[in-house]
């Protein structure tokens, strides 16, 4: 830190310089977050000093995070869900684990947790913090979680099972009206990570069954900063039975209140009333809109791509599409797959305009490569 602080003048044009450096979202095809819809600006604004670690301070903050949480448990198939806003689909995949962990303790000495290939990351994160040996069943052919498989990986050691509603890399959902029925059968807790599908299959047609209306689901992640158009870092995880956040609570002495079940402490509340606004200002009616939009881009790009020889790694259930494709077209930002397949996320900053744009220069990139 300098002793002398700068002007004003000079520091923010500093920040300028450096914010042309980032990558603006237009050529961005492969991310799961988006350009925050104006309502959610407009409302984080008003918020910017809130902070949710202290909710006695902030109770109109707090108020309106149980507000998105019952919404959002609502949307999801339960009018009585337990739950608050995490920083993101990481921290809940950790706390759904830690809730599930510590309901089995003095069950067993070695637990374990059975999770799908396809998982994201952050489940390895959550299994290294909290000492879970992780068991990791292998995705079929379409890249979902290959139902014949999973009774192998379970037995009276298992706490946990997972299962990924809108996978990170094929967009696909595992078959998790099956693993609910073991989760049943067995008496085995059930997280479904919905970080990216909870705020898409809700508004899809014939989606394939996910949530809290499935009797084994116990708790569900999913994120307003994804598809929720919500401003980072706003994420939400639910239990169907509010209590087992009791298992996840440690006093907290000198705080407005005496018990805080969350894994950070002071929190932003500004991005969750941001999360909050879209909803409300939208309406299922206004996501149901984003949501066709998305899709509508997502089948024109799978189209548009097997028509010229490329086609679909797996047939997505969400708005995520990965293709048998080496190269990328210049000045486009997409992702590869572990298996190394083109990622595509249609977010609504990726218009028809972007899509047809972006197809173009496939094309000319196919050309260059046949001459
Ligand atoms: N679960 C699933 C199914 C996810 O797809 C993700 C993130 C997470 C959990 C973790 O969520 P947080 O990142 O909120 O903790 N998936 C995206 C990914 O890894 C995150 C992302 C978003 C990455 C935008 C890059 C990007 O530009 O691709």
């Amino acid at each position: 830190m300098n002793r002398k602080g700068r002007s004003e003048e000079e520091l923010f044009s500093f920040l300028a310089e450096m914010r042309g450096k980032d990558r603006k979202y237009h050529k961005v095809i492969s991310s799961m977050c988006t350009i925050p819809h104006p309502v959610a600006v407009r409302a984080y604004d008003m918020f910017v000093e809130s902070n949710l670690g202290d909710p006695g301070l902030f109770s109109g903050t707090a108020e309106i995070e149980a507000l998105l949480v019952k919404s959002m448990g609502e949307l999801l198939g339960c009018g009585n869900v337990g739950g608050y806003s995490t920083s993101g689909g990481t921290e809940s995949n950790i706390q759904a684990l830690r809730i599930a962990r510590n309901l089995a303790k003095g069950r067993t000495k070695f637990p374990n947790v059975v999770i799908p290939e396809s998982a994201h990351f952050s489940f390895d994160k959550a299994c290294d913090i909290l000492s879970l040996e992780m068991r990791v069943v292998p995705s079929d052919k379409n890249y979902r979680m290959d139902e014949e498989k999973i009774p192998d990986y379970v037995d009276k050691n298992t706490i946990c099972l997972v299962g990924v509603a809108g996978t990170t890399e094929y967009g696909v959902v595992d078959p998790i009206s099956y693993l609910s029925d073991i989760s049943e059968d067995k008496d085995i807790f059930l997280h479904v990570d919905a970080a990216f599908g909870g705020l898409v299959l809700p508004y899809i047609r014939n989606a394939p069954e996910f949530d809290f209306r499935l009797p084994g689901v116990d708790t569900i992640s999913a994120d307003p900063h994804k598809m929720g158009m919500a401003i980072i870092p706003a994420g939400c995880l639910m239990a169907r039975d509010p209590s087992m956040f009791k298992t996840t609570e440690v006093d907290t002495p000198y705080l407005t209140v005496n018990k805080e079940c969350t894994l950070c402490g002071t929190r932003p509340g500004a991005s969750v009333v941001s999360a909050y606004a879209v909803q409300e200002y939208l309406g299922s009616e206004g996501m149901q809109k984003v949501v066709d939009t998305c899709m509508k881009n997502s089948r024109r790009l799978i189209k548009g791509m097997a028509e010229m020889g490329i086609p679909v790694a797996a047939q997505p259930d969400v708005n995520v599409a990965s293709f048998v494709c080496p190269d990328t077209p210049e000045g486009w930002k997409v992702s590869r797959t572990r298996k190394g397949h083109m990622r595509t996320v249609c977010m609504p900053h990726v218009t028809e305009e972007v899509v047809d744009e972006f197809l173009a220069d496939v094309k000319t990139m196919l050309e260059k490569k046949n001459h």
